[in-house]
């Protein structure tokens, strides 16, 4: 088998999406997700000018091969824009195999280690009350796990939390919103939220939190240390973590569990968190983080170290990208939990998929490859638009992690 040509597809169906779609001599074509939020059109570039020519007549089988070349042989490592192009070849080439083998990709993968993915989703409000809501509706839905942000008193927007009525999605088209941030009332605030969720909820609910880098080690001690009487799943992101002996100072405080590593996009990203056993959930994604191949090596690391896996699930992530992590979720001995934000319905109608959720789970389904497709006529009609994820400042005015 051969690969006889590869595009890239770019569409807006609610918010942008890079698709790469690679074809075979033998009819067969595997996708692949290129989406990296706010900086899209870098890697459709990176793409169209410099993967595709190199792949045409390679073995698609070679999964391994084409990764190190495009790897190693660019000489210029690492970086997202990288590591998503190389993600969206590497999970459009495991889709392939499947389709050619006439099997889903998690028996690639091992099999089946278990019967579901378990997930969580996302419940938001802008104070205590309308969280409460949020959760009890998703709660009420079947989920098990549902990660709570609330609007934090005395700051005028808050990471999560949906501006207008509308469900939370984090990139916005045009330039990049402002929105304020104060480390000081988010930590006496955030305490008081989980109390009331847990007062209210019970025990048995999986509770998550994303504090989305904004916090230094000792801020981060603190939260962690007082939110171990609600017993929370994981404490999400508490730094930024550039530098990973940060967190063994949150580590030596608390025992609220640690997840981290959305923005990673290599096994190096990871290396000194995981080995000194510093997180519990590594969220590096498959789509950010050189594919199926790669995200495959770093959660078998990541075993060795009791470290389980937490992968990102935003919206910015396409469904190619969300079957990707349940075939492998499904297959690893070390899969933690996956979230799950849910996608507009205009956004599941472009992209056509075999996965499912029921009861708290998500299932990957039985098509051959990865069971999604991409409706190209009904993406022609969304085009691409311009838009960023937010920035953050103090209170001050002065520029901090968003
Ligand atoms: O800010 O996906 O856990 N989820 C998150 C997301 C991220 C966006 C960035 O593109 O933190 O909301
Ligand atoms: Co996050």
């Amino acid at each position: 088998m051969k690969i006889t040509s590869a595009r890239v597809i770019v569409c807006s169906p609610d918010r942008n999406f890079v698709t790469l779609r690679i074809e075979t001599d033998e009819g067969v074509y595997g996708l692949g997700d290129a989406t990296l939020n706010g900086r899209e059109l870098a890697v459709a570039s990176y793409l169209s000018e410099h993967i595709v020519p190199c792949l045409i007549g390679r073995d698609p089988f070679q999964t391994e091969d084409i990764w190190q070349y495009l790897y190693r042989g660019a000489y210029w490592r690492r970086g997202p824009v990288t590591m998503t192009a190389i993600a969206a070849v590497d999970v459009a080439l495991w889709d392939i195999k499947g389709k050619a083998l006439n099997t889903p990709v998690y028996n690639l993968l091992g099999g089946k280690s278990r019967d579901g993915v378990l997930v969580y989703t996302h419940a938001n409000g802008g104070d205590i009350a309308e969280t409460l809501d949020s959760v009890r509706r998703y709660q009420q839905q079947g989920y098990l796990a549902v990660r709570a942000q609330s609007g934090v008193p005395g700051v005028s927007s808050s990471y999560g939390v949906p501006k207008g009525g509308k469900s939370y999605e984090p990139a916005e088209r045009g330039l990049p919103q402002e929105s304020r941030w104060s480390t000081e009332r988010y930590l006496n605030f955030a305490p008081s939220l989980f109390e009331k969720l847990r007062v209210e909820i019970g025990s048995d609910l999986h509770l998550l939190h994303d504090v989305h880098h904004r916090l230094t080690p000792i801020e981060a001690a603190r939260l962690g240390k007082s939110l171990e009487p609600y017993h929370l799943f994981w404490m999400e992101d508490p730094c930024p973590a550039e530098l990973q002996e940060g967190f063994e100072l949150i580590r030596k405080h608390t025992v609220t569990p640690i997840a981290t590593g959305e923005v990673f996009n290599s096994i190096w990203d990871t290396h000194d968190l995981i080995r000194n056993q510093w997180i519990d959930y590594i969220r590096m994604t498959i789509v950010h983080g050189g594919g199926i191949t790669h995200a495959r090596k770093t959660a078998d690391f990541a075993a060795l170290y009791h470290v389980r896996t937490g992968f990102h699930g935003a919206t910015d992530l396409s469904p190619i990208t969300m079957a990707a992590a349940l075939h492998l979720g499904i297959a690893i001995h070390n899969f933690g939990i996956q979230e799950h934000m849910h996608h507009t319905t205009l956004t599941d109608e472009v992209f056509p998929h075999a996965y499912s959720f029921a009861e708290g789970y998500m299932y990957p389904g039985d098509a051959p490859g990865l069971g999604v497709d991409i409706d190209e006529s009904l993406a022609d009609r969304h085009p691409y638009q311009r838009a960023y994820l937010p920035v953050a400042r103090k209170l001050d005015g002065t520029l901090t992690d968003w």
